[in-house]
């Protein structure tokens, strides 16, 4: 076993394809932390049935998060990639964890608030509520130290550190308590069409949304019709002026440029010609994004072999982690093993 600290994050299998925010606001950061780390990387498909889903849009979804994550750059000879529902210890400790939490304390996930803004909490599952919780456990489960994801998730991670220092504090030292790791710079993509709104892939037009696997057509046609600013200077001021400086925050993502440096190439020049430069860089990544996905779909038995792999690498841990905190709990053990 490793000795590196572990690293953990997961991401929803709960469209065709991930987006720009996922990408930037998590799967850089966790193809930078393979190194690092020993990471644990996981679709999280437990965590999708909680809003209304389709089961027979599910498989292919997951495959396809799958074929994202490894077209990313997730290394499967670094890093564990494994489907959630392949571990049955993250519903297991989620149990154990919902028993120490407060009622007001999940109640106070803006998260939840969001995504029940427009219908209401009563059409509301329950297993959306408790989505912290299982998050919590799926952080916990593999001790990991730090939690590479974007600003929306920074709550949820400070919910999972609170239930893990009372868990030490209760039950004696069980869990490492980890640590959000977001990047400033990327921390929130918004939605081209609202820049005010983060990119999301449930929104409900994706006009403003580009998917890693969008006809590249169709990418750049979104990029030149964002929504921008009043106003003609390029600059990066997200106050004043968030569609350009949204804008600016791809340029300099995609590129590695920095945003000073771009402002200065478009010095003088219209918020048209940012966006056609923009549209025709976010068009080539898109294209190699998509046929470096479609390459990795077409082998399922690939597919299934690494995410067999995953999960046998996640419940090593996870095993051990859950016995652990049965045996704190006070459970008797199993003599089945
Ligand atoms: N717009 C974003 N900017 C930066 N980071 C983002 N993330 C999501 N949107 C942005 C980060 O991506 C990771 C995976 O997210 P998720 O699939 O678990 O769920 P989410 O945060 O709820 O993402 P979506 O697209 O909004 O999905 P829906 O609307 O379907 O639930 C996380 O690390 C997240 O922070």
């Amino acid at each position: 076993m490793s000795s590196k600290p572990r690293v953990l994050s997961g991401a929803q299998p709960t469209a065709d394809s991930y987006h720009l925010g996922n990408y930037f606001g998590a799967f850089k950061q966790w193809v930078a932390l393979q190194d690092e780390f020993e990471a644990f990387y996981f679709i999280p498909d437990l965590h999708a049935i909680t809003v209304d889903y389709d089961p027979k849009l599910l498989p292919e979804r997951t495959y396809i998060a799958a074929a994202q994550l490894l077209a990313a750059g997730v290394d499967p000879k670094r890093s564990a990639l494994f489907v959630q529902s392949h571990v049955p210890e993250h519903t297991q400790l989620a149990w154990v964890l919902s028993g120490i939490t407060g009622f007001g304390e999940a109640g106070r996930m803006t998260q939840f608030k969001d995504k029940t803004a427009k219908g209401g909490t009563d059409k509301a599952s329950i297993g959306l509520f408790t989505y912290p919780i299982l998050m919590a456990a799926d952080i916990l489960l593999y001790q990991a130290a730090k939690v590479p994801v974007g600003e929306d998730q920074r709550q949820h991670v400070e919910l999972t550190r609170n239930l893990a220092q009372r868990f030490n504090h209760r039950f004696g030292e069980t869990f490492v308590v980890p640590e959000a790791h977001i990047l400033k710079a990327t921390a929130k993509i918004y939605d081209l069409q609202n820049p005010t709104a983060k990119m999301s892939g449930s929104a409900t037009s994706h006009a403003g949304v580009v998917n890693l696997t969008d006809d590249p057509k169709a990418a750049v046609k979104k990029i030149r019709s964002a929504v921008t600013d009043s106003g003609t200077e390029i600059r990066f001021d997200p106050a004043e002026k968030p569609g350009i400086s949204n804008l600016l925050t791809i340029f300099s993502a995609l590129t590695g440029r920095t945003i000073t440096d771009i402002e200065a190439e478009f010095a003088g020049q219209q918020y048209g010609h940012l966006k056609v430069a923009l549209g025709d860089i976010v068009g080539d990544f898109v294209a190699d994004f998509g046929s470096r996905t479609r390459e990795l779909l077409d082998d399922r038995g690939e597919l299934d072999r690494i995410l067999a792999e995953g999960a046998d690498s996640a419940r090593e841990v996870a095993s051990q982690t859950l016995a652990d905190v049965y045996r704190r709990s006070g459970f008797v053990p199993s003599q089945r093993g």
